[in-house]
């Protein structure tokens, strides 16, 4: 199948397709895990499409292909990790420049900006994105990228993505979407006018907590250039054994997503009815701020459920966090297994506690990634957890 007719076949049909074919040299079904630094060339400057493994990986370029398929843009290019694809797109700004971030988003992703493009003269600043208002007003002469997390990591706030990158566009302004929550089986940046798409793909694409990763798509050849160059120069590649790996998630991501939203809705609305919760932060609760949102601009409300309780004191969350028995106490999301997280102290600890709290980070909340697991088992989990 050429890519032209790939792009037109559905969702989970790219999921298993795009980007691979049976293996040239010997009909291997499956990408195989070219494990090389290099490759043979005949003449200088004559091989096959593949010089140094620095630059490119058979297995690497299966995963861009099949990636740059599922977001429906023309270019992937794959990182070492999520941060070194978000590193990779700030590089590409200048001193002086200014980045305008979402103000509920990664505390790596704050730590990087702040902490390592910053001393460079890249100044960067933290705005409710779910008001488009303040983000117009947040605006400098001098930004150059608006930093889009949709839904945001921990409170899961929806921000209407084409509103955003409308804007930026009008001010020549590049826009980026993290879309390492919704992923593109719920939520398409680069066809709601997104320049540039970024995953954690050791998050739901790999799916199985056994790999780190990261990716941009885009449609843009410029940025594509200007990315590709910095693999190159920089390095910060993924080997062929994690691309592999990926690969092997991606196939199964439309059917894992279905069931980490319909488990995570399930709890959502036990934790909603629950009177030792105060507050839950789900998109697809008809209570959330952005669930009408969330329902025009995405297909499904994902599977991060994050909440408050009653009493929002860090005694209290401490005993919920370390007597669960399904759920796991751990850093990232994503995986088939159900992990939970206390963002003030684990993933958010780099971002300075009153700008936590400004932005409605609470010190107590609690943050759900909800797997595939049985969804009672989770839910009684969860219950037993909370009367302790
Ligand atoms: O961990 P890494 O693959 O480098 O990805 C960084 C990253 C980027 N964007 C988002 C939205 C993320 O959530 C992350 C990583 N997040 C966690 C480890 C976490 O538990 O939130």
């Amino acid at each position: 199948m050429n890519a032209d007719e790939m792009k037109r076949m559905g969702l989970a049909t790219r999921a298993v397709h795009a980007g691979q074919q049976p293996d040239p040299s010997t009909g291997a079904v499956m990408t195989p895990i070219y494990q090389t630094s290099t490759y043979a060339q005949a003449a200088p400057g004559d091989h096959k499409g593949h010089e140094y493994g620095r630059v490119s990986n058979p297995t690497r370029t299966a995963l861009e292909g099949n990636l740059a398929g599922l977001e429906g843009g023309e270019h992937g290019i794959c990182f070492a990790s999520g941060v070194a694809a978000t590193d990779a797109i700030a590089r590409c700004l200048r001193p002086g420049d200014h980045i305008l971030a979402s103000n509920d988003l990664y505390g790596g992703t704050y730590r990087l900006f702040r902490q390592v493009f910053g001393p460079f003269g890249i100044t960067s600043d933290f705005v409710d994105m779910s008001d488009v208002e303040t983000v117009e007003a947040a605006l400098r002469p001098e930004t150059k990228l608006l930093w889009i997390e949709t839904p945001t990591n921990p409170l899961v706030r929806v921000v209407d993505i084409r509103a955003l990158t409308d804007l930026a566009r009008s001010r020549g302004i590049a826009s980026v979407v993290d879309n390492t929550f919704a992923t593109p089986v719920l939520q398409r940046p680069l066809e709601q006018g997104a320049d540039l798409v970024v995953h954690s793909t050791t998050k739901y694409l790999g799916g199985h907590s056994d790999v780190i990763g990261g990716v941009v798509c885009t449609d843009s050849d410029e940025w594509a250039g200007k990315l590709r160059f910095l693999v190159k120069s920089a390095g910060a590649v993924p080997g062929p054994m994690d691309c592999f790996l990926t690969l092997r998630g991606t196939k199964t991501l439309d059917v894992r997503m279905q069931r980490h939203c319909e488990n995570a809705q399930a709890i959502a609305e036990f934790l909603e009815a629950d009177a030792r919760v105060a507050h839950v932060y789900y998109p697809g609760l008809p209570s959330f701020a952005g669930h009408e949102l969330a329902k025009r601009q995405m297909d499904g409300f994902g599977g991060m459920v994050s909440f408050l309780l009653t009493d929002d004191s860090m005694p209290a969350a401490n005993r919920v966090l370390s007597s669960t028995q399904v759920f796991t106490l751990a850093e990232s999301l994503g995986g088939v297994e159900s992990l939970m997280n206390h963002p003030a102290t684990m993933t958010h600890a780099s971002i300075p506690a009153d700008e936590r709290r400004a932005a409605g980070l609470h010190d107590a909340l609690i943050r759900l990634s909800v797997g595939i697991e049985s969804k009672d088992d989770l839910i009684r989990d969860l219950d037993q957890a909370l009367s302790q």
